[in-house]
């Protein structure tokens, strides 16, 4: 089997731009199985690389088909990497979504587009530091100049050390529920390769459709999550994902006021946001 990456993105972030650069005219288009959603698959030029355009989505939160289509197709069909397009000129926001990727555990690189839109704001992004905190390999593109693109080939594969750490921005209690019922995973749901921390996150959040498409899981595991999820709802008279959603929001944007800057390379007060 060849390589496989999939692309992701949200809505408007150049999903299709990139993926008709990257392809060219070796591209074919149908439908993502029992739906009427458009799939479009390629090569990437001059080589085996294939690609698997996903729906545009801004969150994996099984609250859209879209999103439920991504999310299924990253971890039954295992892609060997994720090509995450993420809007410069709309940093934070499109950040999210790069963090939920990451918490599946899953090789990501994010081709950081629009970037001519940043450079006409006169503004910039710190790319090394963005690449330290995420631990990710970034590439830089806008309309002006898609040059960076062609080191996409082998760069999901190289090593990445970094001081990135899954959930490392989530409360100490969730941390703890988290680890609490990932090590209550049974041997058969990690044979199917999944994540346990993954699938721990979504048996804390309740996600039924990730839940019911994973037929099997131990009723006492999901008692436990249950448990977990009612503690901490109580303790901050907030649902889980609110909560979640929060903390991941917070991380952002202080991730945000460090790689953002000006011209000078001085850090901004602004933030990136789409105008
Ligand atoms: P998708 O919704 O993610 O598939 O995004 P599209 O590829 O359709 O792009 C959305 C819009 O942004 C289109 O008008 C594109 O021409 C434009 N666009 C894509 N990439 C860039 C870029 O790097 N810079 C600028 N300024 N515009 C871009
Ligand atoms: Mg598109
Ligand atoms: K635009």
């Amino acid at each position: 089997m060849g390589t496989t990456y999939a692309l992701t993105g949200n809505p408007n972030s150049g999903k299709t731009t990139i993926f008709n650069e990257l392809t060219g005219s070796a591209q074919y288009v149908g439908n993502w199985s029992g739906v009427t959603v458009e799939k479009k698959e390629g090569n990437i030029r001059n080589t085996g690389v294939h690609i698997v355009d996903l729906p545009g989505i801004y969150s994996m939160s099984s609250s859209s088909i879209d999103e439920i289509i991504a999310m299924n197709y990253i971890v039954q069909d295992k892609p060997d990497g994720i090509l995450n397009v993420v809007s410069a000129s709309n940093l934070e926001r499109n950040l999210y979504l790069t963090l939920q990727i990451l918490e599946m555990n899953v090789p990501v690189v994010i081709i950081l587009n629009m970037m001519d839109e940043v450079k006409r704001r006169n503004m910039d992004v710190d790319i090394k530091k963005l690449g330290d905190i995420l631990g990710t390999k970034i590439i830089s593109t806008g309309s002006n100049d898609r040059s960076e693109l062609k080191k996409i080939k082998h760069i999901v594969d190289e090593d990445n050390k970094s001081i990135f750490e899954r959930f490392s921005y989530f409360s100490k209690d969730i941390i703890e529920a988290v680890d609490d019922i990932s090590k209550a995973v049974s041997k058969s749901d990690l044979e199917s390769g999944i994540d346990a921390k993954w699938l721990a996150l979504k048996i804390l959040e309740k996600d039924q459709e990730v839940l019911s498409a994973l037929k099997d899981i131990d009723e006492g595991l999901l008692k436990k999550g249950e448990e977990l999820k009612e503690e901490l709802e109580a303790k901050y008279n907030e649902d889980i994902k609110h909560l979640l959603a929060k903390q991941r929001y917070a991380f952002l944007s202080l991730t945000a006021k460090k790689v953002i800057k000006d011209t000078e390379g001085n850090l901004e007060k602004e933030t990136l946001t789409e105008k």
